[in-house]
C-alpha cells in the first residue's frame, strides 16, 4: 500500500502535503499536531505528512535550491498549514539574570566573560505575574521565562518558578519557561503547575557544538528535550545563526530539529546578538539571507510547527524580515528586550506589521497543554 511518506521521496513535490487519517497516528503524534497551531482550515487528513526521516542530503539540497524556489516552496507549505497572514507576538522576561556558569560563547550571562550584564536574583512571582500582565495587555499570547543556569535548582528556588508558571498559567497565555537543563521530576513537576512549552536549544550542528559550549555535550540536550516531551510539555527547540558555523552546520542542525519525533512545536531561529565581552563580539555580519534560507527550510521540514524569528531583529532590515515571514517565519518576540540585549520597539514592530498587512494571533489561536 502506498504510504503517506511516498509523498516525500521526491523533492519537486515538497509542498504536495497529502494524505492519511489523524487516526491513525500513534497516540503522541496525534497530541502534538492537536497542539500545534496549525489552521483550523485545513484538513485533518493533511495533518499526518509531517515526515521525520530527512536525511542530510535531502535537506541540503532543499537549502541549496535558488532563493525565489525555496521560498515559493515554504511559502505554499506554509499556507497549506496555517493562516498566511498571521504572527504570533511572544514576551520575553529574564527571571534570573548572569552569573552563569556554562561557556557558551554567545552569551552575555555567561559569568566566565566581562559583558557587564548585572546580575539578578531569582524575580519573585508578584513580580513575573505584574510582567506577564503586561504582555497580555499589549497583545503577547505566549510568556516566556528565561533565567541564567546551567540546570534548575531543587529546593525553593524552583517552588518560586512553579509558582510563577501557576499563575501566568490561569492568564491563559502558553507558557514557556528556559531554565537549563531539567531531570524528568522536574518536567512533571512543570507540567503539572500548567506549563505549555520549555525552550531549550540544539543552538547548532552536533559537529560545530564543541566550537560554542566546552561545558556540556550536545546529548544532554538532547536528553533534557527528552524529559520535556516524556512529561507531556511542548517543546520549543532551535538555534544560532551567525557564530561561525557553515552551510553545513545550519543544515546539521536542521536535520536534528526535524529528525525529532514529533517535531518541536515551536522552533526558535535566532540570529547571534553580539553582546560586548563575549568571545563572539567580534564575528562578522551574518548575510540575512541566510536567515531566509534556514527559516525556508525550517518551515518545509516541521510544516506544523511554528518558526520564530527570534534574537537578531535589531540589526534586520524591514525587508530582510518580510522575507522571513515569507519564508514561514509566523512568531516574533514583541518588547523593547530581549534577554538582556534590545529587541525592535514595540511600536516600530507594531508598524512593521502593519505596514505588511500582518495581524498578531489572537488567543484563541495560542497552543494550550492538553488540548
Ligand atoms: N540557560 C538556559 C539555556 O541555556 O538553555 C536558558 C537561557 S539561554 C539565554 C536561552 C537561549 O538563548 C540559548 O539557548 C541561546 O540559543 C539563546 N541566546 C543566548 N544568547 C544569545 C545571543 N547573544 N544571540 C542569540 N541567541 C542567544
Ligand atoms: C530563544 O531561542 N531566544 C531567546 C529565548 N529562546 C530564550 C533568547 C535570546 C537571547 C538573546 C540575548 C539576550 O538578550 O541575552
Ligand atoms: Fe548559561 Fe544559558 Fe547563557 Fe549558556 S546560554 S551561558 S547556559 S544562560
Amino acid at each position: 500500500m502506498r504510504s503517506c511518506r511516498d509523498e516525500f521521496t521526491n523533492l519537486d513535490s515538497i509542498s504536495g502535503y497529502g494524505s492519511t487519517c489523524l487516526g491513525c497516528l500513534p497516540a503522541q503524534r496525534q497530541q502534538s499536531v492537536r497542539r500545534s497551531g496549525y489552521n483550523a482550515n485545513v484538513p485533518e487528513t493533511a495533518l499526518n505528512t509531517a515526515r521525520f526521516d530527512w536525511t542530510r542530503q535531502e535537506i541540503g539540497e532543499l537549502y541549496h535550491l535558488p532563493l525565489p524556489e525555496l521560498l515559493f516552496r515554504a511559502q505554499q507549505v506554509h499556507r497549506q498549514f496555517h493562516p498566511a497572514n498571521e504572527v504570533q507576538m511572544c514576551r520575553l522576561l529574564s527571571i534570573k539574570t548572569g552569573g552563569c556558569p556554562e561557556d557558551c560563547a554567545y552569551c552575555p550571562q555567561s559569568a566566565r566573560y566581562n559583558t557587564g550584564v548585572e546580575r539578578q536574583a531569582l524575580m519573585p512571582t508578584d513580580e513575573i505575574v505584574a510582567a506577564a500582565q503586561r504582555a497580555k495587555s499589549e497583545g503577547a499570547t505566549r510568556f516566556c521565562m528565561g533565567a541564567a543556569w546551567r540546570q534548575a535548582p531543587n529546593g525553593k528556588e524552583f517552588e518560586s518558578v512553579l509558582e510563577s508558571v501557576k499563575e501566568v498559567a490561569k492568564m491563559g497565555m502558553e507558557v514557556c519557561c528556559t531554565l537549563g537543563m531539567l531531570t524528568e521530576a522536574q518536567a512533571h513537576q512543570l507540567k503539572d503547575a500548567g506549563l505549555t512549552a520549555y525552550n531549550h536549544n540544539l543552538d547548532t550542528s552536533p559537529e560545530f557544538y564543541g566550537n560554542i559550549i566546552s561545558t556540556r555535550v550536545y546529548e544532554e540536550r538532547l536528553q533534557t528535550i527528552a524529559a520535556v516531551r516524556q512529561a507531556g510539555i511542548t517543546v520549543c527547540c532551535g538555534g544560532i545563526l551567525g557564530m561561525g558555523e557553515s552551510d553545513a552546520d545550519r543544515i546539521g542542525l536542521l536535520h536534528q530539529l526535524a529528525t525529532l519525533e514529533p517535531h518541536p512545536e515551536s522552533v526558535p531561529i535566532n540570529m547571534l546578538v553580539r553582546a560586548e565581552g563575549t568571545p563572539l563580539e567580534r564575528q562578522s555580519d551574518l548575510d540575512p539571507l541566510v536567515m531566509v534560507r534556514t527559516i525556508a527550510v525550517a518551515r518545509i521540514l516541521m510544516p506544523l510547527s511554528r518558526v520564530r524569528l527570534a534574537a537578531g531583529r535589531k540589526q534586520m532590515s524591514r525587508e530582510a524580515m518580510l522575507l522571513c515571514f515569507l519564508a514561514g517565519a509566523n512568531s516574533i518576540f514583541y518588547g523593547e528586550k530581549l534577554l538582556t540585549t534590545p529587541n525592535p520597539a514595540p511600536d516600530d514592530d507594531a508598524e512593521l506589521l502593519r505596514d505588511l498587512g500582518l495581524s498578531p494571533m489572537k488567543m484563541k489561536q495560542a497552543v494550550h497543554a492538553g488540548e
